[in-house]
């Protein structure tokens, strides 16, 4: 992955900017280490590294020049290059107050400029390469997901599900999950970030799958409920409501529209069914390196929607006691409408 630019922020907003979070550090360098310290200006900039990561660093990286600190030059080495600069930006949503106090001494005059949200606006609308890794990150699922749902029946447990979910994808060339797989059945469908545990599969219950993972960087996101056995009039009328809203959501979705036009589209048809209590959460989000980042589609999102940005359609219905259900797609914003990515039917499916 080339180096992404920053010349829209700098050096307007700063004269340099501080990174050091694995996500950042990969779209602005190139360098998918994960660890490491890299400061930017408008020409260029430096990346700091240890001797674990020197090789990959030179081999990934085209435009910064790499220095290899250890422990004894580290301080020397970032009070040299922190201390001449008069305006620092740097990610205040990252680093934790110790780690902003030990590049702070460096520097303690310079003016240190928030520039996260900033720094996020940057990595909303994808390149071509990064929309590939996005499609195969999310084909990878999909594979997964229906590698799997023949194993979905009474008496299988949760864990047993989520397991065999994440070995599905690793199998298919992820390197992780994108977040922690989420199985839930029964009753537990109600809480829409439940976790897997050892409840077993019973009849009657709504399964909901929400799951993804990681492929060169790029996440992926996907949420599929099935039914197992027998299930209520009511709980047909629940999914038939969240099919629906879902499918309204992703027609809404198209360059030029707002964030929150594309929630409000989803959300009317659950609150028209009478089940817009509960439905809690926004429709969406963007993804790309990070499982949650810009866009949102959320009902105060006043982001106007470009092609290439890629965001989830997701509403859900989740009643307390008895179940819940959410569907998600993940989909690329295009000229007039969407790419969908997830290639998953989402007919209610009774196994
Ligand atoms: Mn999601």
């Amino acid at each position: 992955m080339s180096r992404q630019t920053l010349t829209a922020i700098l050096p307007q907003k700063a004269e340099a900017v501080l990174l050091t979070s694995p996500h950042n550090l990969r779209y602005f360098t190139g360098f998918s280490g994960g660890e490491g310290v890299a400061l930017l200006c408008e020409d260029g900039g430096y990346l700091f590294v240890d001797s674990r990561y020197t090789t990959q660093a030179l081999e990934e990286t085209t435009d910064v020049t790499v220095i290899e600190i250890h422990a004894k030059n580290r301080e020397e080495i970032l009070q040299k290059h922190l201390s001449p600069l008069k305006s620092i930006g740097y990610e205040e949503g990252q680093l934790t107050v110790g780690a902003f106090d030990g590049f702070l001494k460096f520097a303690p005059k310079s003016d240190w400029i928030k520039l996260s949200q900033d720094l996020e606006e940057l990595r909303m609308v994808k390149t071509e390469e990064e929309l590939n890794c996005l499609r195969r990150a999310e084909a990878i699922g999909a594979e997964a997901f229906l590698a799997v749902l023949p194993q979905i029946k009474i008496g299988v447990t949760e864990n047993e599900i989520a397991a065999e979910i994440e070995y599905q994808m690793r199998k298919r060339g992820s390197s992780g999950t994108s977040f922690e797989t989420i199985v839930v059945s029964g009753y537990k469908s109600s809480m829409p970030h439940g976790k897997p545990d050892y409840k077993k599969i019973e009849n009657g219950d709504f399964v909901t799958m929400d799951f993804g993972c990681v492929y060169q960087g790029y996440c992926s996101d996907m949420t599929r409920t099935v039914a197992v056995g027998s299930i209520t009039k009511e709980q047909e009328t629940i999914y038939q409501t969240v099919k629906e809203a879902q499918v309204q959501g992703l027609s809404t979705i198209r360059a030029g529209v707002l964030g929150k036009e594309a929630d409000f589209a989803a959300r009317k048809v659950i609150e028209d069914a009478g089940y817009g209590a509960y439905f809690g959460h926004s429709l969406g989000h963007g993804v790309g390196l990070l499982i949650h980042e810009l866009p949102n589609l959320s009902p105060r999102s006043e982001t106007v929607l470009k092609p290439n940005m890629v965001v989830t359609c997701e509403p859900g219905i989740y009643i307390p006691k008895l179940g819940g259900v959410r569907i998600e797609d993940m989909v690329c914003v295009t000229e007039d409408g969407i790419e969908n990515l997830t290639q998953v039917p989402k007919d209610l499916l009774i196994l």
